[in-house]
């Protein structure tokens, strides 16, 4: 059986509860939230200026809070993952010096959204944030964390309400307090997420198509592998710095400039891993392309066939996937109905998102979970809106 999910109201009510114990009988004023995401396709492809396909899912990372009078912060947090709410306390600094990162480490996030929040100074709060985006699943549990938070700010001073600098902010958050030089997909598509649709996203314009993707002969399942290979954060930046190296010696900007002739008339200059990168991203941003352009015409055959692909290619020439990941794909791929399987996210472990035909839902986790060597959780999920401010009432 795929897991159940709580709405995010049922979320705000919980925090509410919580907020009420922590901090006595006083209610908070504000309640808000941002979603996790999948990527549907085009993958390691944000930080070289590509295009990604990714949707907002109906997992949430919530906010309540109120202000308070001086400089003080107590933020609170229990999500599904702990035992134990955890706790933390800082004062802003009143002269505008940094926020630095420090322990628990969770807390980085919002001390860098802190930091780069665009309407600063702030004033001091109180805050509980609950989420049921799974931790460190592949499913972007800390944009959904930044950009809920960078949502929690706006609600007590109010920066322009421009949202494509919201995200970038909340990336800025993620490279300079939790030291992962991530691009732009996850921000991008926590803050912006559109109900119904996916988003084809342009990471060097950071323009926005959505696509419709609202089918009730269709489902696009996730599945959890539930392993984290601790691979998965040193890698990240080497991949960037192979592909910023390909990118120079094809004398490019990016890797977005590049094509496969490009890549093929330099071959003798380049090693075999710079190469096998290379290709990886300049075949995936073409690839997302086409799937784009076969979401739209319903053509989910075609659509499939090019995740299998993208899959593959993370697996063979990025790099990027394990056994785990590659063993759901496979045994998704057996079962008939479904279209097509991948990897989503960073890779190393978390998640493979999985499109297809309604009818053959069951039958597809059944036989995912006789085929997988591990213990997977799955999510049914539809592509939902992005940040929003919740009800209270
Ligand atoms: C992670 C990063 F945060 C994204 O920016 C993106 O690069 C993704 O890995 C891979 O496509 O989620």
């Amino acid at each position: 059986m795929a897991s159940s999910f709580p709405e995010a109201a049922e979320l705000v009510a919980e925090a509410r509860r919580l907020y009420g114990q922590v901090f006595g009988e006083e209610a908070p004023r504000v309640a808000v939230c941002a979603p996790g995401r999948v990527n549907l396709i085009g993958e390691h492809t944000d930080y070289n200026q590509g295009l990604v396909l990714p949707m907002a899912l109906p997992l949430v990372t919530v906010v309540v809070g109120s202000q308070t009078s001086g400089q003080d912060v107590t933020i609170v947090t229990a999500t599904k993952d702990a035992d134990e709410p955890h706790r933390v306390n800082f004062r802003l600094p009143s002269d505008g010096s940094p926020l630095s990162p420090g322990l628990p480490s969770w807390a980085n996030y919002v001390k860098g959204v802190i930091q780069h929040y665009r309407a600063s100074p702030i004033p001091g709060f109180r805050a509980v944030i609950i989420s049921s985006v799974p931790l460190g699943g592949g499913l972007s549990s800390s944009a959904s964390l930044e950009v809920a938070f960078y949502t929690f700010l706006q609600q007590l001073k109010p920066d322009d309400g421009e949202k494509v600098p919201k995200a970038l902010a909340c990336q800025q958050a993620e490279h300079t307090h939790a030291g992962v030089p991530c691009g732009i997909m996850d921000q991008f598509v926590s803050v912006l997420g559109r109900e119904g649709h996916a988003l084809l996203i342009d990471c060097r314009s950071l323009e926005a198509t959505p696509v419709p993707l609202a089918d009730s002969d269709l489902v696009i399942l996730i599945t959890n592998s539930n392993v984290k290979h601790s691979l998965a954060g040193s890698e990240y930046p080497v991949r960037r710095q192979q592909c910023e190296k390909a990118a120079s010696i094809l004398g490019k900007d990016s890797l977005r400039d590049a094509t496969m002739k490009n890549l093929e008339d330099a071959k003798d200059r380049l090693d075999d891993v710079t190469y096998r990168r290379a290709r990886h991203v300049i075949e995936e941003i073409e690839r997302t392309v086409q799937a784009a352009e076969a979401l739209k015409r319903g053509a989910y055959k075609e659509f499939g066939k090019l995740m299998v692909e993208s899959h593959n290619s993370l697996r063979d020439l990025y790099e990027v996937s394990c056994r785990e990941l590659d063993e759901l794909v496979s045994a998704a791929m057996e079962v008939e109905g479904v279209f097509g399987s991948r990897m989503t996210g960073g890779g190393f472990g978390g998640c493979t998102v999985t499109l297809l035909q309604a009818n053959a839902i069951d039958r597809t986790i059944l036989h995912i979970q006789e085929r997988y060597s591990g213990t997977p959780t799955f999510y049914v999920t539809t592509p939902s809106e992005g940040a929003r401010v919740l009800s209270l009432s």
